[in-house]
């Protein structure tokens, strides 16, 4: 009885030991708001299974997307947030003025914002074509979808580099079709030409490499596959 006692407890502190390092050794503190002084934006959920887009894009390509790199701006975002002594909670009116912030706070809270609207428009559901109002100003702007799409796919090609391409309806209520380098959003004080974005594109590498390698064509034409189109129409109506 003593040694099969003494055999459990071996046990048990093993596999206590294999617990304690396993959960303190997978990075849950990028994500974990106890881990930061202040947390003012949170990463929303991702809604959706990272399969949800297959076989436009990929599984991987969505966890590592969401779980790393967006967790990460996120996680940064705060922490440059915090170390300029910025408490605005208000994001777009951090990004009206962020021509006087640090490049931190620029970088990330850009990676931050675009890739919560990005995660949304990627969204599984919704209509599989533009409706209501936003088609009718898609077609009175650019005569069609199809003139639409070939518009904008042609601007993501563009890109030099890492950075978005955007649909956005401008203060006057017209629509126009952007693109931003490296993090930086129609929101933000330094772009040339602002407004709210309907739609958006990223095409850093990282949102489509392990799939499409450097074929950047192939993913912009599967991205067609992913709109949500019901998110766009509310993007636009600004609701
Ligand atoms: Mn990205």
């Amino acid at each position: 009885m003593k040694k099969q006692a003494w055999i459990h407890m071996v046990f048990f502190s093993g596999a206590l030991m294999v617990f304690i390092l396993f959960t303190s050794g997978t990075g849950h503190s990028t994500n974990n708001p106890d881990n930061a002084q202040t947390v003012q934006f949170e990463q929303p959920p991702l809604g959706y299974a990272y399969n949800a887009l297959e076989p436009y894009i990929d599984a991987m390509t969505m966890e590592v997307h969401y779980s790393k790199h967006h967790a990460a701006y996120t996680k940064n975002f705060n922490t440059a947030l915090a170390e300029a002594n910025i408490k605005e909670k208000n994001i777009e009116a951090i990004f009206a003025k962020i021509s006087q912030y640090p490049a931190a706070v620029r970088n990330n809270g850009g990676g931050y914002y675009n890739h919560n609207l990005f995660f949304k428009i990627i969204a599984p559901g919704g209509s599989k074509s533009p409706q209501g109002q936003l088609l009718e100003a898609i077609n009175k702007k650019f005569g069609s979808v199809d003139a639409f799409k070939e518009e904008f796919s042609r601007k993501a090609m563009s890109v030099f580099g890492s950075g978005w391409a955007w649909l956005i309806v401008t203060d006057g209520g017209e629509l126009k079709i952007i693109t931003t380098p490296n993090q930086d959003n129609p929101l933000m004080d330094v772009v040339a030409e602002r407004g709210r974005p309907v739609l958006l594109i990223d095409v850093w590498e990282h949102a489509y490499y392990l799939k499409y390698q450097n074929r950047r064509k192939e993913y912009v034409d599967a991205f067609w596959n992913v709109i949500n189109w019901d998110q766009a129409l509310q993007n636009y109506l600004g609701k």
